[in-house]
């Protein structure tokens, strides 16, 4: 079908006929289905269904917008986990999660649970600004991953260990989609204007920029918000992408510091993003603190790269600018 989404332009969506109707059912990744809450707060509404297979007009007074976007946005994250990391869904089962838009009135904000494996999404304020990008698709989606892999605890260090994955694979789906609508880059939410002053919710190169998230480890790190803690493994995945000071990846100017003023050498985005996914897959638990991330990258990186190989040292070099050290 043809999806005319709100942030991500004109795309191609997978749906499934039954009759002379269509609905969000994607048969080609997991039969991942998008339904409509039309505001209510429980169950699954309606799976979007029409006649015409054309979804949405890109605009938020049409339901299908939301719909259209959530749906692209999970078909998407469900091609980066295969075609990149080979994994065939989040458990690897070839089974994907649901979506659910327009939860409650004028909610700002969409998250994932373990209990019905799914993703949901609220339209944002005064109905207008539905949570559906690509980037929180992704973020939401992934959760879910992280829940079935790692574990890693909802509090403290492993909970901003736990958003900072979130945020890392949002990016990196981003940049892999391609989409010139949104294109990729190291910021969350920029396109569904949280603050109402166009800016995005978090920066990844310098993660302060948000007036609250975390540069740098500290050892008071584990007692903020898990949005903020997260802060210091976001910059590190930015640093070990590309590096430290001023850059422009796809027009968009960064600026990023390291905590002992010493320069990062990048190991580029892609090797930063198999050493993550191998990391939290392999070696991350329930518990894994900021200590414990960095020996787990460091193994993956051995494992991938080789023991003292150039990526290997940007690695840990990387995770010096973030004061995390041996
Ligand atoms: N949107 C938020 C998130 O995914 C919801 C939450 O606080 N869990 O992090
Ligand atoms: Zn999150």
């Amino acid at each position: 079908g043809t999806g005319n989404t709100r942030y991500s332009g004109t795309v191609t969506l997978g749906t499934s006929q039954s009759g002379s109707s269509y609905t969000l059912t994607d048969a080609e990744r997991g039969n991942h289905r998008t339904y409509n809450l039309n505001r209510g707060s429980s169950g699954t509404g309606t799976l979007f269904s029409g006649s015409d297979d054309v979804w949405g007009d890109g605009t938020t007074s049409n339901l299908e917008t939301a719909g259209a976007d959530a749906h692209y946005g999970a078909a998407l994250t469900w091609d980066y986990y295969k075609n990149v990391h080979g994994r065939n869904g989040l458990r690897n089962d070839g089974v994907a999660p649901y979506s659910r838009v327009h939860y409650g009135n004028a909610y700002v904000n969409a998250f994932w649970q373990d209990a019905c494996f799914c993703m949901t999404y609220g339209d944002g304020s005064g109905n207008a600004n539905p949570l559906t990008s690509i980037d929180v698709a992704a973020h939401e989606m992934t959760h879910g991953l992280t829940s079935v892999t790692a574990g890693l605890n909802y509090s403290g260090e492993s909970g901003g260990l736990n958003e900072a994955t979130s945020d890392i694979f949002a990016a990196a789906v981003e940049f892999a989609a391609g989409n010139a609508s949104d294109v990729g880059d190291y910021l969350v939410g920029e396109k569904i204007d949280i603050n109402g002053d166009g800016t995005p919710l978090r920066y990844m190169d310098k993660p302060s920029k948000d007036g609250s998230s975390r540069d740098y480890w500290s050892s008071t790190l584990g007692n903020v918000d898990v949005h903020y803690s997260s802060g210091p493994a976001n910059h590190w995945f930015y640093l070990a992408s590309e590096g430290s000071g001023a850059k422009v990846v796809n027009g968009v100017s960064y600026d990023s510091p390291t905590y002992d003023g010493l320069p990062v050498t990048p190991i580029g985005r892609a090797a930063a993003e198999k050493i993550w996914f191998r990391a939290l897959t392999t070696y991350m638990t329930s518990t894994t603190n900021y200590a414990a991330a960095r020996t787990a990258t460091l193994q993956a990186a051995a494992d991938l790269y080789g023991l003292g190989s150039v990526t290997y040292n940007n690695t840990a070099n990387a995770w010096a600018a973030i004061n995390v050290g041996a």
